[in-house]
């Protein structure tokens, strides 16, 4: 069932909601404690006249991107389907569309694989009950009375079957369940969603869908996931990083440093030699374009995939062969791939390789990498002391390769 998930290995993830109109990340409505009066202009003033999904499934294409996942519904509470549990959704807004609808169609038109992010904590409704990380926390004593969890959980199920009775999506991402140490003074836990229930509708309404691990049940997750890091040893099942460009998931100008092209083809390597896989985030803006640089971005890693799809697509970790200093490896059937990070003009020595390769070349452009093997004695003809006997030695060119 996961075999399209290992096999795709690169993403996309779309945090998009009225917190993009704040423009000052997607968890502004917690962090400057806005009251729900506050944060009513974003919903009033979303227009969205630049929102076109079939351009941000280009974009995520030509990327080398291989599914889509949309934020359905973050902590705040906008749906950006026409739930009909709901008027708090998009087809209320000035703006009036489906997003979700619309973001399935085009990116499987595109033949991308979608995902639904979908917020188990909802900052909105009147049912759900203050704890940690809610805007009014100080006031829960007070705003709780009369709220009611069973209603809220009835709501949260009622709109994860809506979403995938309509669409089927590949992959679920929950979001999120408090971990055992934040639930000693407050906290939401896999009972508070009756998330077994959850698991069992998703199962038996679109038995194909991919679950993330953020639901607080153990064993029922396809996926693990990693946010802003890469774990050194990927877990035993597949697992999926996550993300941002610049520090925020909604879009903040900004936030913080954007990382650059480079930074995500290693971030994407590394993953992938790990046996992950990367979803890199692009937060939409309050008009639903990706911004200039965040489109220039994607283009240029996109350059990169276009030529080295065979290292990442369908390729998965070497774990039998030792990987040298800044170099990570890929794997695919009998094809190994050396990603150099840095580049040390001279050789690449390969412990234990040495009559294991037929042939040796650069994968951007078929150019062959001379190579030869390191004899008993710890030498090679015409060079000494280059590494362990039976390695096999790259010779690379002075320049470095574009
Ligand atoms: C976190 C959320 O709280 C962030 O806002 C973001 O959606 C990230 C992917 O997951 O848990």
């Amino acid at each position: 069932m996961t075999a399209w998930f290992t096999e795709a290995r690169f993403g996309l993830f779309v945090h998009w909601g009225l917190y993009s109109l704040a423009a000052r990340h997607e968890w502004v409505k917690q962090r400057e404690k806005l009251s729900d009066a506050d944060y009513q202009r974003y919903f009033d003033h979303f227009r969205a006249d630049r929102f076109d999904a079939r351009q941000w499934a280009r974009d995520a294409k030509a990327a080398g991107m291989k599914y889509a996942v949309l934020t359905t519904k973050h902590h705040d509470g906008f749906c950006l389907w026409d739930s009909a549990l709901t008027d708090y959704k998009s087809t209320r807004t000035p703006f009036g569309r489906d997003v979700v609808a619309e973001f399935v169609a085009a990116f499987r038109a595109e033949g991308l694989r979608v995902g639904f992010y979908h917020s188990l904590l909802d900052w909105h409704h009147p049912d759900f009950t203050i704890d940690g990380w809610h805007p009014q926390w100080e006031q829960r004593d007070t705003l709780d009375a009369g709220r009611d969890m069973d209603r809220y959980v009835e709501y949260l199920h009622g709109q994860v079957r809506e979403l995938v009775t309509a669409h089927q999506p590949d992959l679920l991402w929950f979001d999120f369940t408090y971990d055992d140490d934040h639930r000693v003074e407050v906290g939401k836990g896999s009972d508070d969603w009756r998330a077994a229930e959850l698991v069992e509708l998703v199962r038996s309404v679109s038995p194909h869908t991919l679950l993330n691990d953020r639901l607080g049940l153990p064993g029922s997750e396809d996926f693990a996931t990693a946010e802003e890091a890469s774990p050194d040893d990927g877990p035993g099942v597949p697992w999926e990083a996550c993300r941002t460009l610049n520090g925020s998931w909604g879009y903040a100008p900004g936030f913080q440093q954007w990382l650059d092209a480079g930074q995500v083809v290693r971030i994407l390597v590394d993953a992938v030699s790990k046996g992950g896989n990367l979803l890199l985030n692009v937060g939409p803006d309050g008009r639903g374009a990706f911004e200039p640089r965040a489109r220039d971005l994607l283009a240029e890693v996109g350059a990169w995939t276009t030529l080295h799809s065979d290292a990442i697509h369908g390729a998965g970790p070497a774990t039998d062969i030792t990987s040298p200093r800044d170099t990570r490896l890929t794997r695919s059937g009998n094809r190994l791939f050396v990603h150099g990070f840095g580049w040390q003009a001279g050789i690449l020595v390969l412990p234990g390789l040495g009559g294991r390769v037929r042939f040796a070349s650069f994968l951007h452009d078929g150019a062959e990498v001379a190579s030869s093997v390191v004899d008993d004695e710890g030498h090679l003809p015409h060079l000494r002391a280059a590494g362990p006997p039976g390695s096999l030695v790259l010779h690379l060119p002075a320049g470095r390769p574009d």
